[in-house]
C-alpha cells in the first residue's frame, strides 16, 4: 500500500494536460501531497520546453503527481527525477527485459523511448515548494503518428493488451517507495541504483555538445544531477540538461 502517493486519484476523460490540471489544483489551495491526476486524453500534452507528447485516446498512462518536497534544497532537485524514473523502471522490468533510464528523464526499452517525465518545480527561497511530476507511459498504443523519434509501447514488446489499472497501481506503489527513501535521506541507495540502471553507462557512444560530435563514455551523474562524460581525449566534462545530445546510432 502506498503511503504518500495515490491516496487521492482524480480520473479525467480529457484535459489539456494533467500537469496543467495539477497546477490549477495547487493554486486553488486544496491539493494534498501525493494527489494523482490521470487522464485518458490530453489536448495539449507537453514535454520539455516546446515539445509535445503524443498519446492515443485511452491507450496509455498519462498522469501527474503533486509533491511538496520542502525538505529538499534546490541543488538536489534531480533526486526527484531519480526516484520517479526508478519507480517507472521497477514497474516495467516486471513486464520486460531491456529497460533502462536515459538521463535525465526518459525510460527506454532497448534503444526506444517508452516513457517520458516532465518535472515542474516551484521554488520558495532555497527550497522546493511544490513539484508536479508528469508521466507519460506508452502502454497499449500500437502505432505512433507524430514525428517522435523512437517511441515504443509496452504492448508492442509483450504482444498483449495490458490492464492499465494494474500497471497504474504498481507504478504508484513503486514511486511511493522510492520517494519515501528520499524523504528518509537515503541518497546512497538511490544514487547507486540509478547509476546501475543508466542507459549507456560505461559504453562508448556518439554524442554532440557545443564543440561538435564526439565519441564518449558516460561515467557518472554528479551530485547536482549533471551527466559526467569522458571524451576521446580522456578529458571529463559535466553537462546540464540540453548541453549534450545523444546520437541515435
Ligand atoms: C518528455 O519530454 O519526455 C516528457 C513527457 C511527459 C508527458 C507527460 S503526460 C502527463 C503529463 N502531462 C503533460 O502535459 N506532460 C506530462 P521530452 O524529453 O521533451 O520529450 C518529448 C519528445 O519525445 C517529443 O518531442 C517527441 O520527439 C517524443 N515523443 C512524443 N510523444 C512520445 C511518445 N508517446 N513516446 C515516445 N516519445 C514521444
Amino acid at each position: 500500500m502506498a503511503v504518500i502517493i495515490g491516496k487521492n486519484i482524480i480520473t479525467l476523460g480529457e484535459t489539456d494536460s494533467t500537469n496543467n490540471y495539477a497546477t490549477r489544483l495547487v493554486k486553488a489551495g486544496s491539493c494534498p501531497e501525493g494527489q494523482v491526476i490521470v487522464a485518458d486524453l490530453q489536448l495539449q500534452g507537453r514535454g520539455q520546453i516546446n515539445n509535445t507528447w503524443e498519446s492515443e485516446n485511452g491507450k496509455n498512462l498519462l498522469l501527474s503527481i503533486v509533491l511538496y518536497p520542502n525538505f529538499l534544497p534546490i541543488q538536489f532537485q534531480f533526486q526527484i527525477s531519480k526516484v520517479v524514473t526508478l519507480g517507472i523502471f521497477e514497474t516495467l522490468i516486471k513486464y520486460t527485459d531491456g529497460v533502462s533510464v536515459k538521463w535525465p528523464n526518459d525510460i527506454y526499452i532497448g534503444p526506444k523511448k517508452v516513457a517520458g517525465v516532465l518535472i515542474e518545480n516551484s521554488i520558495m527561497g532555497s527550497r522546493i515548494d511544490t513539484t508536479i511530476v508528469g508521466i507519460g507511459l506508452n502502454v497499449n498504443q500500437l502505432e505512433f503518428k507524430s514525428n517522435a523519434l523512437n517511441p515504443i509501447s509496452l504492448a508492442q514488446i509483450v504482444q498483449y493488451d495490458i490492464d492499465k489499472s494494474v500497471i497504474l497501481k504498481e507504478l504508484i506503489e513503486n514511486i511511493d517507495r522510492w520517494y519515501l527513501l528520499l524523504c528518509d535521506g537515503q541518497l546512497g541507495i538511490i544514487d547507486k541504483t540509478y547509476l546501475s540502471v543508466l542507459y549507456r553507462l560505461g559504453k562508448k557512444a556518439n554524442y554532440t555538445d557545443k564543440d561538435g560530435d564526439f565519441e564518449g563514455t558516460i561515467i557518472d551523474i554528479n551530485p547536482i544531477g549533471q551527466l559526467v562524460v569522458r571524451k576521446e581525449d580522456n578529458v571529463t566534462r559535466e553537462y546540464h540538461f540540453k548541453e549534450i545530445e545523444f546520437s541515435h546510432y
